[in-house]
């Protein structure tokens, strides 16, 4: 039982809920975890997880704390009476609570997307630093924020809500990255510019994609949203950077004027990167490179990096 038994952090990110909310539950109406083991922290067993699921859900409905803490302690155990097989209680192929869809990514995302639809900003926040902590940043872009982000787009596209959530979840992204980016912040020259096209407004994997070089070590100068080209080119010759990583998330934002701009600029890059899913692959002009994902935007940052630094030293 106690290799399945969970912490209350894993609890918390399936529930999609704070550790503190957790804690209040037990302290105040007595939802704590049942298994203990001596000279080992209490661990929550799936029958406690079963009480948990429907404390979280009357309150998410507006039942007071109190009596759903109450309904949820005089609910028969589910697992001792079979009426929920063991396995159930993991919310494999279920989406974020049936509204926020995230595919097939893991129970993390399906927390992150329950904390998003309650607005829950310390969940969602927790839920990220916590990801970052255990499996940095790509790993958490590409199987935790991409798919909730791409989940909140796609149902927004189906009903025109969720502004709200887009917009919290946003900002807790944000917040989350631009903490992971501080705490490992490098030193030396920054060889690499960051900018979103001219009027981009999407920013959050211009964002992972620093997060995730400093992360490895690389220095990079981030110039953010809605960069008039004019402006970019004057950062490229006032800077003279290795690569230039420019984000267009849509069509609009896309001019391909951008990029030969970059490339005429009199302290050329020795790289363009034309990333994000705005850009067309067939109208890019010859000598700009389209990363498909973070990775390679990160393993090409830091080759052109090296090779720069390489070239001064020789
Ligand atoms: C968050 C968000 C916003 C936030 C952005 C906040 C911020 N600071 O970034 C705000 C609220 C500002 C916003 C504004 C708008 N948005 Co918006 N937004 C989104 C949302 C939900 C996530 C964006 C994101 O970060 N995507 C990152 C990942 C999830 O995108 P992806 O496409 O899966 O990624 C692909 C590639 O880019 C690549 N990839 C992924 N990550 C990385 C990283 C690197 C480094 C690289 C190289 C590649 C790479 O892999 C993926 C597979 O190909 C998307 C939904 C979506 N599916 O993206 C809508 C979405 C992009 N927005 C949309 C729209 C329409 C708008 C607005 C025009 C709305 C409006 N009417 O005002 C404005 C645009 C303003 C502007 N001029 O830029 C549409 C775009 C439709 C289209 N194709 O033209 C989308 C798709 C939503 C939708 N379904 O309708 N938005």
């Amino acid at each position: 039982m106690v290799d399945e038994a969970l912490s209350a952090g894993a609890v918390a990110r399936r529930l999609g809920v704070a550790v503190t909310t957790l804690r209040t539950w037990h302290q105040r109406y007595g939802l704590g975890p049942s298994e203990h083991i001596p000279g080992h922290h209490r661990r929550y067993t799936r029958s406690d997880l079963v009480r948990l699921e429907i404390m979280r859900r009357l309150t998410a409905e507006g039942v007071s704390p109190a009596e759903a803490a109450r309904w949820a302690r005089q609910a028969p155990d589910p697992i001792a009476n079979g009426t929920v097989a063991p396995t159930s209680i993991h919310p494999t192929g279920r989406d974020g609570g049936g509204t926020i869809p995230v595919g097939r990514a893991g129970p993390a995302a399906r927390g992150l997307a329950r904390a998003a639809m309650r607005l829950d900003a310390a969940a969602i926040s927790e839920t990220i630093a916590h990801a970052l902590a255990v499996g940095g940043v790509v790993a958490t872009w590409d199987g935790l924020l991409r798919p909730v982000l791409a989940g909140i787009g796609e149902r927004h596209a189906a009903t025109a809500g969720l502004i709200e959530v887009e917009h919290l979840v946003s900002r807790c992204v944000s917040e989350a990255l631009a903490a992971a980016s501080r705490a490992k912040a490098p030193t030396g020259p920054a060889r690499i510019l960051l900018s979103c096209a001219d009027e981009e407004q999407h920013t959050l994997p211009l964002e992972a994609l620093a997060a995730a070089l400093a992360e490895a070590g690389v220095s990079y100068r981030m110039l953010g949203a809605r960069v008039p080209v004019a402006a970019l080119v004057e950062a490229v010759n006032r800077t003279g950077p290795a690569a230039v990583v420019l984000w267009s998330q849509t069509r609009a934002t896309a001019d391909p004027a951008q990029l030969s701009a970059l490339l005429a600029a009199p302290r050329r890059p020795l790289l363009v990167l034309a990333a994000g899913p705005g850009w067309r692959a067939d109208a890019l002009p010859a000598g700009v490179v389209r990363p498909v994902d973070l990775a390679e935007a990160v393993s090409l940052s830091t080759a052109v990096r090296d090779a720069l630094d390489q070239s001064r030293r020789d």
